[in-house]
C-alpha cells in the first residue's frame, strides 16, 4: 500500500478559531476540504512520521467518514500508532486523557462541540498537543499558514478500518489500536473522587437526572453513574449518541436543555440535574428549583475542593477566562490562592496547568476542569458536585445560599446575538474600542464607568502575548460589562455581551438575575447601542 499524492490548492478560511476549525458539515464534506486541513495540520506540526496519535469524535454526522480519512492520512504520513475510540467515539476530555496516558504526540478530535450536528449542522476538527490540551496559538498559526500554502496531500489507498472491534490492526505500517472509549476515563474518575461516598448517597435514595442530549457522554454517564455508582436505572436520559443529536442543540444551558430545566423546576424534581454537550466537555448543574450558573459552579467547586481528598491535598491556584464572573476571585482571595484571568479558549489554561500554577479552572461558557486532563470536563464537574453533596449532606440550593452568604453573589448573565451581520458586529466592536478611553467618568443609565479597556493577556509561563481579547468596562455599584465576538460560530457573527454585578447585601442575594442586572444591561445598551447596530430587539440566547 503506497500513499497516493493528490494535487490540491489552498482553500480559503481554514483558520482555526477559539477551538479548532468549525464549519458547516457540508463544507467539510466538499472535495479536498477535510484532507487539506488534515494535511495542513500534519505540515504545521512538523509531520506525523513515527508519532503516536489519538483519534476520536463526538459521533456527529460525518464523524465516521472523517475518521477513516484521518486514519489513512496518518498512515500516509508514517504515524507509528493511532489510538482510536471504538466507532471513532471519544469525548473531548477522554481524548485528552488518552493522549496523556499513552504519551502520544497529540490527537485529532472530530467535533463542533455544542453546535448542532447533521448534514445541515456543523462539523469541526481540533488538534490537541502532547499535554492533551488544545493546540496553543503558536501551533494553530502554523497550521493556518500551512493551509494557505498547500499544494498536495498524501492519503493511503486502502479499505476502511474496522473500528467496531477492540484490538490492534495495521493500516500500511501504522498500527491502529481500537480502544473502549470509556474504560480509561472511568478509571481516572475513580482515582479523583470518593466513589464510595457517592455510592452511599445514591443508596440513600438520592435522585439524579443526567441529560446526555443524545451526545457522546451518554455511554460514559451510564457506565459511571448508573452501572458503577448505583444511580437508579433511567437516571441518564437521551443517552444514545445520535449523528444529529436528535435534531437538538447539544448545548447544556437553560435554553437548549429546557427539558431538564422543566423537570428540575417541577414538583417532583430529583435532587440533582446535570447535562453535558456534544463532545462532553461542557456541563450544566441544576438543583431542585435552582439553576447554577457556570461561573457560580466554578466558584462553588473551588470553595468546596477541601471536601475532596484528591484536591484538598494540594490546591495550587485557580484560573478563569476573562468574561467569566469574578465569583471565583472572591473565593480565591478568601482561600489565599492565586487567581489567573485568561482569554476565552481552554488552550490558554494549558500552560498554567502544566506549570502547576493552577489546579482548577473554568469558564462562563459551561466549562470546568482541573489538572487531571487538559480540557474542560463535563462529567468530572458532575462527579465533583456529587462528591461534595455526598460529604456535606446538603441540597444544591442550600449550598449556593451558603456560598453567597459567605462570599457575596456575583449576579451574572450572558446575552448572545447570533448570526448577526459580520460587518455590523465588527463595526460595533471597533467603534466601541475607539471610544474606550473617553468612557471613564461618564454616566450611562445611572451607572458611572470606572474603567474601560481591551483585554490583552501576557502568559506568565511562556511570556507570549495575546491581544484583542474582548472589551471590558467596569462601573459603579460593582458592575462589569464585557463585549466580544465569538470564535466558534459558523454563520455571520455572534456578539456576546457578558453582564455582571456584585451583591453583598444579605437581603438581596436571591433576586432574579435579569432584574438584579437591569441597570448593567441598560448601561451596556446605552454604551454600545446594541439593538440599533444589530437590528435586534432582544438577545437570541440568554444564559
Ligand atoms: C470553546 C472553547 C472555550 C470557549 C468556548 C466559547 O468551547 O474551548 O474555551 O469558552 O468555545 O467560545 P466563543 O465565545 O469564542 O464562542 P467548546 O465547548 O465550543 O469547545
Amino acid at each position: 500500500m503506497k500513499p497516493k499524492k493528490v494535487a490540491t490548492t489552498p482553500i480559503d478560511g481554514q483558520k482555526p478559531g477559539t477551538s479548532g476549525l468549525r464549519k458547516k458539515t457540508r463544507t467539510f464534506m466538499e472535495p479536498h476540504y477535510l484532507e487539506n486541513y488534515i494535511q495542513a495540520t500534519w505540515n504545521g506540526i512538523g509531520g506525523v512520521e513515527g508519532k503516536t496519535l489519538v483519534l476520536g469524535g463526538d459521533g456527529r454526522h460525518f464523524n465516521d467518514r472523517a475518521a477513516q480519512v484521518v486514519l489513512r492520512m496518518a498512515a500516509a504520513g508514517g504515524a507509528e500508532r493511532v489510538i482510536v475510540g471504538r466507532n471513532a467515539l471519544l469525548s473531548t476530555p477522554a481524548a485528552s486523557h488518552l493522549i496523556r496516558k499513552n504519551k502520544a504526540s497529540g490527537g485529532i478530535i472530530l467535533s463542533a462541540s455544542h453546535n448542532p450536528g447533521g448534514p445541515d449542522g456543523d462539523f469541526g476538527v481540533k488538534y490537541n498537543v502532547a499535554n492533551g490540551g488544545p493546540a496553543p496559538e503558536n501551533v494553530t498559526r502554523k497550521i493556518f499558514k500551512a493551509t494557505q500554502e498547500l499544494k498536495k496531500y498524501f492519503i493511503l489507498d486502502a479499505q476502511d478500518v474496522d473500528l467496531d472491534t477492540l484490538g490492534e490492526t495495521t493500516l500500511g505500517k501504522t498500527v491502529v489500536e481500537v480502544v473502549d472509549p470509556t474504560a480509561d476515563y472511568q478509571e481516572l474518575m475513580a482515582e479523583l473522587f470518593d466513589f464510595d461516598a457517592i455510592k452511599a448517597l445514591f443508596a440513600e435514595g438520592f435522585r439524579i437526572r443526567f441529560d446526555a442530549m443524545h451526545a457522546v457522554t451518554g455511554p460514559y454517564a451510564k457506565a459511571i453513574l448508573e452501572d458503577t455508582l448505583g444511580a437508579a436505572p433511567g437516571s441518564v436520559v437521551n443517552a444514545t449518541p445520535l449523528p444529529d443529536f436528535g435534531e437538538g442543540h447539544p448545548d447544556p444551558n437553560p435554553i437548549w436543555a429546557k427539558e431538564l430545566m422543566d423537570v428540575m423546576m417541577g414538583e417532583d424534581a430529583p435532587d440533582f440535574g446535570a447535562a453535558s454537550d456534544g463532545d462532553g466537555d461542557r456541563n450544566m448543574i441544576v438543583g431542585r428549583g435552582i439553576y447554577v450558573t457556570p461561573s457560580d459552579s466554578l466558584a462553588a467547586i473551588a470553595a468546596n475542593a477541601k471536601h475532596i481528598p484528591s484536591y484538598a491535598k494540594e490546591m495550587r491556584g485557580v484560573a478563569r477566562s476573562m468574561p467569566t464572573s469574578r465569583a471565583l476571585d472572591r473565593v480565591a482571595e478568601a482561600l489565599e490562592l492565586d487567581c489567573y484571568e485568561t482569554p476565552t479558549g481552554w488552550k490558554f489554561f494549558g500552560n498554567l496547568l502544566d506549570a502547576g500554577a493552577a489546579t482548577l479552572c473554568g469558564e462562563e461558557s459551561a466549562g470546568t476542569g482541573s489538572d487531571h486532563v487538559r480540557e474542560k470536563d463535563g462529567l468530572w464537574a458532575v462527579l465533583f458536585w456529587l462528591n461534595v453533596l455526598a460529604v456535606r449532606k446538603i441540597s444544591v440550593a442550600d449550598l449556593m445560599a451558603d456560598h453567597w452568604k459567605t462570599y457575596g453573589r456575583n449576579y451574572y448573565s450572558r446575552h448572545d446575538y447570533e448570526a448577526v451581520d459580520a460587518e455590523a458586529a465588527q463595526k460595533l466592536v471597533d467603534d466601541l474600542r475607539d471610544r474606550l478611553d473617553s468612557l471613564p467618568g461618564q454616566d450611562f443609565a445611572g451607572l458611572t464607568v470606572e474603567t474601560a479597556d481591551e483585554f490583552a493577556y501576557d502568559d506568565p509561563v511562556d511570556g507570549s502575548r495575546s491581544e484583542g481579547q474582548g472589551l471590558r468596562i467596569t462601573t459603579s455599584q460593582g458592575g462589569r460589562i464585557v463585549l466580544r465576538l465569538s470564535g466558534t460560530g459558523t454563520e455571520g457573527a455572534t456578539l456576546r455581551v457578558y453582564l455582571e454585578r456584585v451583591e453583598t447585601d444579605p437581603e438581596r442575594l436571591h433576586d432574579d438575575p435579569q432584574e438584579a442586572l437591569a441597570s448593567v444591561i441598560a448601561a451596556a445598551e446605552a454604551i454600545a447601542g446594541i439593538k440599533d447596530r444589530t437590528g435586534r430587539d432582544a438577545p437570541d440566547v440568554i444564559t
